[in-house]
């Protein structure tokens, strides 16, 4: 099952379901995961359901930040059998044509993660801002935690016995940290994490939600991921 987080996509949501449709196999499935976007993305979502005979939708009642999402988003794709579960995001910045690869590297991973720093990935349209916090954010993870080039990455598959493994409801990572500290947590436990190179490309419409908070999060709950392990606590 692929988990889809849309806030305010209205613009993207059919694009990339039609999108998804060319590249998913038969028993497929994607879970659009609305936090009730006032731009009336849940309602398109309802419409495009009710002609996609693949798609799911979840309406939440209010935006809690991209980590509650997703978390309420794995429960359903646990209790319904998923073997496979993906995550990515609904701006065309994850290129839908890169799915298959994700889930074919599965079978030889716990978890997969597209990675734009391994050879062959990269970035497209950013500025230099964005690449730097992006890197700096990289680096930063590789030295405190783990030898993972892409820590912060939104476009994974995990196989269902790490999201299984995972204490979900004490994830309470909001932003780039809910990426860290899931890869953090499935490395801790022994699973086997891997990276293969994807191009991450900018946005073309809507509205970006990356905030201050999000990378301020990150900044000071890595050491403390960190400090928890240490402490056994993790
Ligand atoms: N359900 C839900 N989805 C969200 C929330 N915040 C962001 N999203 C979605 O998660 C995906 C990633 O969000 P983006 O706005 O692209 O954030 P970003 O990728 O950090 O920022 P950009 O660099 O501008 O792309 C998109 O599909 C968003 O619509 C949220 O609070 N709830
Ligand atoms: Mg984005």
């Amino acid at each position: 099952m692929l988990c889809l987080p849309t806030y305010d996509e209205r613009e993207n949501l059919e694009p990339m379901l039609r999108a998804l449709a060319e590249v998913l196999g038969p028993d497929d499935r994607v879970l659009v995961i609305d936090d009730n976007s006032p731009d009336g993305t849940g309602e398109l979502a309802d419409q495009l359901a009710a002609e996609l005979q693949f798609v799911d939708v979840l309406h939440r009642e209010r935006k809690e930040g991209l980590g509650r999402a997703y978390v309420a988003g794995f429960r359903i794709a646990l209790e319904r059998g998923a073997e496979l579960v993906l995550e990515m995001d609904c701006d065309f910045s994850h290129d839908p044509k890169d799915v298959p690869r994700l889930i074919e590297a599965a079978e030889s991973a716990d978890l997969v993660l597209g990675s734009r720093y391994v050879a062959g990935g990269g970035v497209r349209d950013w500025g230099l801002i964005r690449r730097l916090i992006s890197r700096g954010a990289s680096i930063y993870t590789r030295v405190l935690l783990m030898p993972v080039r892409d820590a912060t990455g939104g476009f994974k598959c995990f196989r269902r016995e790490v999201l299984e493994r995972l204490e979900l409801d004490e994830i309470t990572s909001r932003g780039y940290m809910f990426q860290i500290e899931t890869t953090y947590r499935a490395r801790r436990a022994g699973f086997r994490v891997r990276e293969i190179p994807i191009v991450f490309a900018d946005r073309e419409v809507g509205g970006s939600k990356m905030s201050r908070g999000i990378v301020a999060e990150a900044i000071w709950k890595v050491p403390a991921l960190r400090l928890a392990a240490i402490r056994g606590q993790v």
